[in-house]
């Protein structure tokens, strides 16, 4: 199956004056090649990857436990909620047992390998592969894309009483390859709000050298580089951002994931990841969430040219709930309207 999308070239920045106002017009696949091609790689070598741990292939849980699971809320604490108003992000450990973890890494496997047909885990395959929507066909990603416990944390984080669908996304960082550039979500999505997040599940322990998602903190690190205009052409956008970044002394979050960890970051969160210098593809489920209510820009020019793929029917300026933005928390179940 081809889950082709275009979407848009906005990373942050400056979009008025940089001509990234044009839409994409490939596909999802070709956004993410291109867009890799932006980071700067300046200890980029052909050395050796690490081997890392080969990754348990033994019983996983059945589909009621994965569900049971799922549907059982995580109890975040206040130090959680202030760390992610403060800073834009959260690390959260255990939110899925080492399990559940297992059992979508083989089926991200498995919808990857062939949608690419292509092995996982090879040496040097050096792409970042992408599958958008996959919560529509496949009844297992589903669990994990409309769960009540990670839906619950992102209501909880954003202190919105429902949160709705914006879309799933399955990342493959291959072995060897470079950065992710410096970026926030912001203007990915053509929500009117700033109440939206995205949980990013990893589907195995992400260890230092395969590139764990990366956070400038505080939250307002933004600010320091709204500025700087974004290039389409070469590495300048995201040189620049590190070196602001490290100019004004903003820390990043760099540290590895555990088996389960999630982290969640809001659209304003600068984030960034290394290059995945181990042998084992880095796979992740990254589900964003926004808060029930929110609309649509009434120019979401800026925005994905294929934005109505994922809230078909709605018009600019429209509230964003169609079907396929269904109510994450609460559970329909607990809905009363
Ligand atoms: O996985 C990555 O390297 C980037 C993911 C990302 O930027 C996101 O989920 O917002
Ligand atoms: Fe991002």
């Amino acid at each position: 199956m081809n889950t082709k999308s275009s979407r848009s070239l906005l990373v942050g920045g400056n979009a008025t004056n940089t001509g990234i106002n044009q839409q994409w017009e490939q596909d999802n696949q070709a956004w993410w090649d291109w867009y890799v091609t932006l980071a700067d790689n300046p200890d980029q070598t052909d050395g050796a990857l690490l081997e890392v741990p080969t990754l348990p292939v033994g019983s996983v849980p059945d589909d009621q436990a994965i569900a049971d699971e799922l549907s059982t809320p995580y109890d975040l604490s206040s130090d959680d909620l202030i760390f992610f108003r403060d800073n834009g992000y959260v690390k959260l450990k255990l939110v899925l047992s080492a399990g559940a973890v297992l059992r979508l890494r083989q089926e991200l496997v498995r919808l990857l390998s062939e949608e690419f047909e292509t092995v996982l885990d090879q040496r040097n395959a050096n792409r970042f592969l992408s599958m958008e929507m996959m919560w529509l066909n496949n009844a297992l990603v589903r669990k994990y894309v409309l769960s009540p416990r990670i839906a619950k944390i992102a209501a909880d984080l954003l202190d919105v009483a429902r949160i709705r669908l914006y879309h799933d996304n399955i990342l493959s960082k291959e072995p060897g390859c470079g950065r992710t550039p410096w970026h926030y979500d912001d203007h990915h999505f053509p929500l009117a709000s700033h109440d939206v997040v995205t949980a990013w599940i990893p589907a195995q322990p992400i260890p230092a050298a395969m590139g764990p998602l990366a956070f400038a903190k505080p939250i307002c690190a933004y600010k320091l580089v709204e500025h700087i205009a974004f290039s389409k052409f070469d590495t300048s956008y995201d040189r620049k951002v590190s070196e602001v970044f490290r100019d004004k002394d903003i820390t990043v979050d760099a540290t590895p994931f555990q088996i389960g960890e999630v982290s969640f970051h809001h659209n304003l969160s600068f984030h960034t990841a290394a290059a995945n210098r181990t042998t084992q593809s880095r796979i992740v489920l990254a589900n964003t969430y926004f808060a029930d209510g929110a609309r649509v820009l009434d120019q979401p020019t800026m925005v994905s040219g294929d934005w109505q793929k994922f809230l078909p029917g709605v018009e600019p300026g429209g509230v964003a709930s169609s079907e396929l933005n269904p109510v994450c928390w609460p559970p329909e179940s607990d809905v009363d309207d």
